[in-house]
């Protein structure tokens, strides 16, 4: 096992979320971003992830000029918090431009709009100091499979993603891959997808991805074998832990809390990789319950850390050796009852 190393957490101002949901309005009023970076810091966080529009809102109405000079002032605000900016993610599902999608519209005024904006999410990472541009393809996929050209559609991906990669040699891009939701099927549903279309760019070795558990899980597989997959390749560059309760909309619910066992495995498999170690950090992508009261609105993301770091105390003093033998023997069946015992003990 590779030597033991500290982790870094961070989470996004979406993470403190109102409680609306598809059937229902908010039931916790908004918060100010100012606020939300404080209670940020009170929790000992040391990062927010930003999507563009978090950074500057309203970003559709604003210049280049004053985009740059808005992301700026942000970036001396964090720093006076000392908090650091982990990724910076365009947008792309809000606006009029998206709604058949953003780089795979049909529209080519709509593909433009969404590489300008992209450009722009790119423009204010840098200037928040990180390299790291986060692509949730959230409505590149199609309602109706006949509505759109699947593999025209990758050509258009390619394209957004080098016209990224050209506009900042420094920049990398993290796909984050989801199977469906808001789509009926998505174009990059897992992370093998993501590791095959980042080959056919024009700087493949900047192309990486961002497991989410919750995305895992929904495409019917094991959240650590996607992390070990992605580790493989040297390119699991951001992560976003969270849980899920089986085939159903996208919950987000708190690290661990519907399937321990699997949370276990996601903690291993990043102590076993080294995840971390080039600076990665820990993201949480939980939301509150809806029926959370204002004043535990943080728990969903303090628990989180709880869990992880519990579950860390876990991974670290498992029985490997006694694993390995029992592997050896393949004696699964105690195999089995160790992990569960292990989880079990006090
Ligand atoms: C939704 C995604 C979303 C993204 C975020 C950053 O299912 O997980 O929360 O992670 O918008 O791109
Ligand atoms: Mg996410």
């Amino acid at each position: 096992m590779a030597k033991k190393h500290s982790y870094k957490f961070c989470f996004g101002p979406w993470n403190i979320s109102e409680g609306a949901d598809p059937y229902g309005p908010p039931t916790r009023s908004p918060q100010t971003f100012d606020w939300k970076l404080d209670q940020l810091k009170a929790l000992g966080f040391d990062a927010m992830m930003f999507h563009d529009d978090d950074a500057v809102p309203d970003i559709d109405a604003k210049s280049e000029v004053q985009i740059r000079k808005e992301a700026r002032a942000l970036k001396r605000r964090l720093d006076d918090a000392g908090i650091a900016a982990e990724m910076v993610a365009p947008r792309l599902w809000f606006a009029p431009q998206t709604i058949d999608g953003a780089y795979t519209s049909n529209d080519a005024r709509c593909r433009k709009y969404a590489i300008e904006r992209s450009l722009r999410s790119i423009d204010i990472a840098r200037i928040m100091g990180t390299d790291l541009v986060v692509l949730w393809l959230a409505r590149e996929g199609s309602y109706i499979r006949e509505s759109k050209n699947a593999r025209r559609c990758v050509d258009y991906l390619v394209e957004a993603f080098d016209a990224m990669l050209a506009h900042d040699k420094r920049i990398r891009l993290a796909i984050e891959p989801k199977p469906n939701e808001p789509m009926d099927v998505a174009y990059v549903p897992t992370i093998g997808h993501a590791l095959a279309i980042a080959q056919l760019t024009r700087d493949p070795k900047r192309v990486g991805c961002l497991i989410e558990s919750a995305h895992a899980i929904l495409a019917g597989l094991d959240p650590s074998d996607e992390i070990d997959f992605a580790m493989a390749f040297n390119k699991l560059w951001s992560l976003h832990l969270n849980d899920q309760n089986g085939l159903k909309f996208d919950q987000d619910k708190p690290f661990g809390s519907a399937n321990l066992r699997v949370a276990f495995n996601q903690v291993r498999s990043l102590e076993q990789n080294g995840y971390g170690r080039n600076g990665e950090y820990i993201c949480f992508d939980v939301h509150p319950f809806r029926t959370t009261s204002e004043e535990h609105w943080l728990a969903h993301l303090d628990n989180s850390r709880r869990t992880f770091l519990r579950l860390l105390e876990k991974a670290r003093s498992f029985n490997d050796s006694e694993a390995k033998a029992l592997v050896q023997k393949r004696d699964y069946a105690a195999l089995d009852q160790m992990v569960i015992e292990h989880l079990l003990s006090k």
